[in-house]
């Protein structure tokens, strides 16, 4: 067969994997698991894997199960050791080997981009779009304090903005967790899981309030929405829709939890509100029955938790004549590679929704150059070959693993609830 002209004209006849490092980072207080996957012609790829609290867990099944077997592959081949890694394993699937999967087919891809001359959204069909729509988080201890950040935030320049307010004795209320609980403090100096009450009730009733509060007070010239974190059930779930309905939020994120797909219809008869949901999925078989049942209008569900670009590509292609579009779960614990991956699939989609960023903290971004620039509410992707993003490995060993764990919640009768 004769070589495509692109490898004759870069001299590179068959590129190989000739190393892959794995590089667990905690640069500030969140740990990342990055890997680095370097070809026999010095080219290399970057990749993230990062599950918060279970970093390690990703690392180890990176470093001792998955690097050994890619070596003398070719890194360009990013399907068949997609197809190898997840069914050659014969137990397949899972948020771990998902993360793992991710960050090895990010890195891939990075190889591909580097080699082709071109960032990787130019190889996956884009550009759709010149820049991407995304969301500032914004929140308080009450109202006041949530009107306060979402003005900052809308001076900032965001159309987009979700709010999270303390629910009154409730110090396990994500997104505004009670800094002084001092659970909290014990939890942060023993580094072990913050465990916090809470009751869906007050949630329940408080967060319409919210929504009408903001919207007298910020306006309607702003989209706004809140996360319920999957901690509701259906029913809860539908309520809490049906009593948010006159708000006309851009979504409700993650009503329910999204094991049952089914329920996701009890919850859509509540109200219009459009449903995003998928954060935790990690396997295509989650989120796919929802796209189909048409239960859902954006899927959360990043490249970096459902087993990279390749996958998430796939599953926003399925998206696409059933009109749900891309929403990507992209907080602070996850990194600017997994950040970029997100990205250039989004610009690459007739249907990008809108992507979670939020700016990661300096010398997070001096471990791992970013490839997003946030201006006005949108995010700007890098132009340069592959992802744009990369790790600094010298500056990434200064910072070893440190544990730390996501909070969950009891409910007040002290039952685990969920985070
Ligand atoms: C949240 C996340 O950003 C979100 O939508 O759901 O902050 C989530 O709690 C963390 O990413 C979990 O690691
Ligand atoms: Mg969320």
């Amino acid at each position: 067969m004769d070589m495509p002209r692109s490898y004759r004209t870069l001299g590179i006849p068959n590129l190989k994997i000739q190393e892959i490092r794995t590089i667990v980072t905690c640069p500030d207080k969140q740990s990342f698991v990055v890997v680095k996957i370097i070809t026999d012609e010095g080219v290399y790829g970057v990749g993230e894997g990062t599950k918060n609290g279970r970093e390690l867990a990703v690392a180890t099944l990176l470093d001792k199960h998955l690097a050994p077997t890619l070596i003398g592959r070719d890194p360009i081949a990013s399907e068949d050791i997609w197809k190898f890694l997840y069914k050659g394993a014969y137990w397949r699937g899972g948020p771990i080997e998902m993360a793992a999967i991710a960050a090895i087919d990010m890195a891939l891809w990075d190889i591909k981009g580097k080699v082709a001359g071109l960032p990787v959204y130019k190889l996956l069909g884009g550009p759709t779009r010149k820049k991407l729509l995304t969301y500032a988080h914004t929140g308080g201890r009450d109202f006041a304090e949530c009107v306060d950040t979402m003005l900052a935030a809308k001076a900032r320049g965001f159309k987009v903005i979700r709010s999270q307010v303390q629910i009154p004795g409730m110090p396990g209320s994500y997104g505004a967790e009670d800094k002084n609980d001092p659970d909290l403090a014990r939890s942060q100096a023993e580094r072990l899981p913050y465990e916090g009450a809470w009751e869906p009730e007050p949630f329940i009733r408080t967060m319409p309030k919210l929504m009408a509060h903001l919207r007298t007070h910020v306006g309607w010239d702003v989209q706004m929405f809140f996360d319920a974190h999957g901690r509701l059930t259906p029913s809860e779930a539908a309520r809490l829709m049906h009593d948010i309905e006159d708000y006309k939020l851009i979504y409700l994120e993650d009503p329910i939890g999204p094991e049952h797909a089914p329920s996701m219809r009890r919850v859509r008869a509540g109200g219009t509100t459009p449903i995003a949901i998928g954060e935790i999925m990690s396997s295509r078989f989650e989120v796919l029955p929802m796209i189909i049942d048409q239960s859902i209008d954006y899927m959360r569900c990043s490249p970096q938790h459902i087993g990279g670009i390749t996958e998430a590509k796939k599953i926003a292609a399925i998206g696409e004549p059933h009109d749900v579009r891309t929403a990507y779960h992209g907080p602070g614990d996850i990194g600017t590679i997994g950040a970029a991956a997100s990205a250039h699939v989004g610009m690459s989609i007739p249907n990008y929704g809108i992507q979670e960023w939020t700016p990661h903290p300096e010398i997070v971004r001096e471990v791992m150059p970013p490839a997003l620039t946030y201006d006005d509410g949108y995010l700007m992707l890098s132009d340069a070959p592959g992802l744009g993003a990369d790790i600094n490995e010298e500056l990434a060993a200064r910072f070893p693993y440190q544990r730390k764990y996501l909070p969950a919640t009891r409910r007040a009768d002290g039952s685990m609830h969920g985070y």
